[in-house]
């Protein structure tokens, strides 16, 4: 059956695979060196007949990968990943079209039992919201990366502040920087919370605020220490 198929590496069978009927086996995996097993079990030259013609599995050694444990939900054209393609697939499926290499049930992305155009359309709205989770991470990452220089500068301005008012005489403007303390720590709690595209957005406006504010605050220092050699 593989005889000397050297280069054969991968051979899936469904669950309903048997070899009963299967009446001389004596050289079927001789020379299929490359051979392995799902679980990982590789060619044995002593073992070429029907012996290992079963699905691979511990206990039970042989050169099969189980069809069923492959499965990728949504992976409709069976290439290993799911994407655009795969609703193509579905779609052309439901329509009557001849689709190569199609897999039913990884088709059936809604698991009711049969392919349907429902199963396209969910598909499609599962790649369209992985694609927009995408653009919120990237989205919160530079959002993280402005909070931080915003941060940095704060505290630049604010190690200014102290090595001109050693003794801390200049109380407005250490309120002023505890009132900038206090709306940062509240920002950051905002930004570890953010679950939608609203409080993203919400977050982002806070951010830029308390950037205006330190902006003021380090004139305001500025000015001060200006004035008052
Ligand atoms: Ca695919
Ligand atoms: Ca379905």
């Amino acid at each position: 059956m593989f005889f000397c198929c050297n280069n054969l590496t991968t051979v899936y069978v469904s669950d309903d695979w048997t070899t009963e009927r299967i009446t001389n086996s004596s050289d079927m995996f001789d020379g299929c060196s490359s051979i392995r097993g799902g679980n990982g079990t590789v060619y044995d030259a002593n073992v070429v007949d029907k012996t290992y013609a079963r699905i691979d599995a511990a206990g039970t050694p042989g050169y099969f990968t189980n069809k069923a444990s492959t499965v990728i939900p949504g992976d409709a054209n069976d290439d290993g990943n799911v994407s655009i393609a795969d609703v193509t697939a579905v779609v052309a499926h439901v329509l009557g079209q001849t689709v190569p290499f199609f897999n039913a049930t990884a088709a059936d992305v809604n698991q009711s039992g049969t392919v349907t155009i429902a199963d396209a359309k969910a598909l499609a709205e599962i790649l369209i919201g992985n694609m927009n989770m995408g653009v919120f991470e990237s989205e919160m990452k530079d959002l993280q990366n402005m909070m931080k220089a915003i941060e940095n500068g704060f505290e630049q301005v604010k190690a200014q502040l102290e090595l001109n008012d050693g003794d801390h005489t200049q109380t407005e403007l250490w309120q002023e920087a505890s009132e900038i303390e206090g709306y940062m720590a509240y920002v950051r709690q905002q930004m570890e919370n953010v679950s939608t595209e609203y409080e993203m957005e919400e977050c982002e406006v806070r951010v830029h605020q308390l950037r205006e504010q330190i902006i003021v605050f380090g004139l305001d220092v500025e000015d001060f220490f200006r004035e008052h050699p």
